[in-house]
């Protein structure tokens, strides 16, 4: 059983059609660091919800990145979503000449203990390092390096794309203006999502490397 620590239905939803493993969901808002890349936003909060939780945990941090935009909104996409909201994030991209986009997402797992990190040119593996240096230096007793550097596994997934105006029902957030080989997220089912999604992708570099230490654990 593995805790997926999101408020998004959607993301579990997603994860729970493409993982063997069961999946639960905890709905713990853990605070994101607001950084420039998702990386270090999943590793913080697979650590947090770890906390929250004590058992095995992951955390999927994603977002939209528009290149006319010079990436934007990029790890603020569910903030813009619930300001500006995607039918305006349509209504300025359709502006522009380049409407290419792409999805990006990562699944971060933590579960407590220092599992050996596999060595994937794949896999972003970060274990410690994504600390900043105020961090380390703020930790002052062992409990607190300890948590500070909880080992974390990241696994990234990327899905290039056109933003268009919406199109279709299924799916969440930025699917109906996603535009991938015809057709728009939110004109899939969610098995045909995960087949190509950035989501997807990240949940498969997951589970490949998950069934590998369950195996080598003798689960
Ligand atoms: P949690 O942080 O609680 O997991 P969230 O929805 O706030 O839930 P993020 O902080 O990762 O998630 O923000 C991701 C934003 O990108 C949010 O606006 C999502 O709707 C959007 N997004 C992520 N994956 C998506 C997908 O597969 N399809 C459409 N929109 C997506």
């Amino acid at each position: 059983m593995i805790t997926f620590v999101t408020t998004n239905p959607g993301k579990v939803r997603e994860a729970r059609e493409y993982l063997s493993t069961p999946v639960e969901q905890v709905a713990f808002d853990y605070p994101e660091v607001q950084a420039a890349d998702l990386a270090t936003v999943a590793a913080r909060g697979a650590r947090a919800a770890y906390r929250h939780t004590g058992g095995p945990v992951i955390v999927d941090d994603s977002g939209l990145t528009i290149d006319a935009f010079d990436g934007f909104p990029g790890p603020y996409s569910a903030y813009v979503q619930d300001t500006l909201g995607i039918e305006r994030v349509w209504e300025l991209a359709r502006r522009e000449d380049d409407r290419s986009a792409a999805f990006r997402g990562v699944v971060a797992y933590c579960d407590g203990t220092a599992f050996e990190a596999t060595p994937e040119p794949v896999d972003t593996e970060r274990r410690g390092q994504d600390l900043g240096v105020d961090e380390r230096a703020g930790a002052t007793t062992d409990e607190q390096v300890a948590e500070t550097e909880l080992p974390v596994r990241l696994f990234e997934g990327v899905v290039p794309g056109t933003v268009v105006a919406p199109r279709g029902e299924s799916g969440f957030g930025y699917d109906p203006i996603f535009e991938y080989d015809g057709r728009t997220f939110a004109e899939m089912d969610t098995e045909e999502k995960n087949a190509i999604s950035h989501r997807g992708r990240a949940l498969a570099r997951f589970a490949e490397w998950y069934d590998r230490e369950r195996a080598a654990d003798g689960e």
